[in-house]
């Protein structure tokens, strides 16, 4: 009698080698190439290259979307501030680098604390030690967790107020970000949500923003594969994938796809994966929301819409939102509105 050997998954594919446990990321990435459609959660694109690759990609001339946020944040900061109010405690949901939050931070009457939370604990680390030296006085906590599976937060020690820029909303689905909104307002305790929200527009720009000349974002997309090869262990060769981002109007998104260039067979943890030529990965989607549609979306996960301002090409949105039974904290009543 003989045993067929049954092939281990490879060490680098596990958190613990003693345990049999796959990583968060090889389960996810085998689950997402085993199902149909294929499809991979763009937060697996933020390893330390991911982040600097997106980085990159908000300095482009095509990808309008920071520098119009950016814009308005330094011009209405003023107003963010005093609906948010004196005191408080600002979270963010995806820090990154905590850029854009310096401008709101600035505008804040004295703010008691920052709590950066993202995925990518090397980049947020960093990120702390560059705001503490920029606002002494000011309490800087940064949290490293997937806040789309839980989030524990340390106890507030003012007015929470939320802070969720760049769109990043728009990587979930309209029923996932109703979902989303809804464990805010839970983690957010009654305090307010600015959010950044990127519109419906021109496919020509939305198609130009997520297919910029350099490269820049076919690279980011593409390291999804590479970051599997350098964590798992994987082998897929970059070059038989394509990258692929289009406009799908009747879903109000930008796709982006990895597209097999040929038929082949990748290996990642111990199994074969095999791919036609045209096969497609779907690694993210990038929800686009008139004014009022995502109003209404908020409204339908329990927040009412206090505030947006928008620029004057109607590109992007940022949204004040307090939870619509009224359990806001700040007490502080601002005199000045908001204006579009
Ligand atoms: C960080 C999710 C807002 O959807 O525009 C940029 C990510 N992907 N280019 C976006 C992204 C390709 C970005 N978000």
């Amino acid at each position: 009698m003989s045993f067929l050997p049954v092939l281990a998954p490879q060490a680098l594919c596990r958190d613990d080698p003693a345990s049999p446990a796959l990583s968060a990321f090889a389960r996810e990435l085998l689950a997402g190439l085993q199902t149909r459609p294929r499809c991979v959660s763009p937060k697996w694109f933020y390893d330390e290259v991911g982040s600097l690759l997106f980085e990159r990609i908000t300095d482009l001339p095509e990808y309008y979307p920071t520098r119009t946020e950016l814009a308005l944040l330094d011009r209405h900061a003023p107003a963010m501030a005093a609906w948010i109010g004196p005191g408080a405690e600002v979270v963010e949901f995806g820090a990154g680098a905590s850029v854009k939050v310096r401008t709101l931070l600035q505008a804040l009457v004295s703010p008691r604390r920052y709590v950066p939370v993202d995925i990518s604990g090397e980049h947020l680390q960093l990120a702390a030690e560059n705001l503490r030296r920029a606002h002494p006085g000011l309490a800087v906590l940064p949290v490293a967790a997937d806040f789309t599976r839980d989030l524990r937060l340390p106890q507030a020690v003012g007015p929470r107020v939320g802070f969720f820029p760049g769109s990043s909303i728009g990587n979930f689905d309209p029923p996932q970000a109703q979902r989303l909104l809804r464990r805010m307002a839970t983690w957010l305790q009654g305090g307010g949500l600015l959010i950044g929200v990127d519109l419906v527009k021109d496919p020509a720009l939305l198609h130009a923003a997520y297919n910029d000349a350099q490269g820049v974002t076919a690279a980011f997309n593409l390291n999804l594969l590479a970051r599997a090869n350098r964590e798992l262990a994987a082998d897929f060769q970059l070059g038989q994938f394509a990258h692929s981002a289009f406009y799908n109007a009747p879903r109000s998104r930008i796709e982006m796809h990895l597209v097999s260039r040929m038929q082949q067979t990748v290996q990642l943890c111990g199994q074969a994966i095999d791919f036609a030529e045209g096969d497609s990965v779907h690694t993210e989607s990038s929800c686009k929301y008139t004014v009022e549609s995502f109003q209404r979306l908020a409204q339908a996960a329990g927040w009412t819409a206090q505030a947006v301002w928008v620029d004057p090409a109607r590109w992007f949105s940022l949204h004040w939102l307090v939870p619509t039974d009224g359990t806001n904290l700040t007490s502080f009543n601002p005199t000045s509105g908001a204006d579009t």
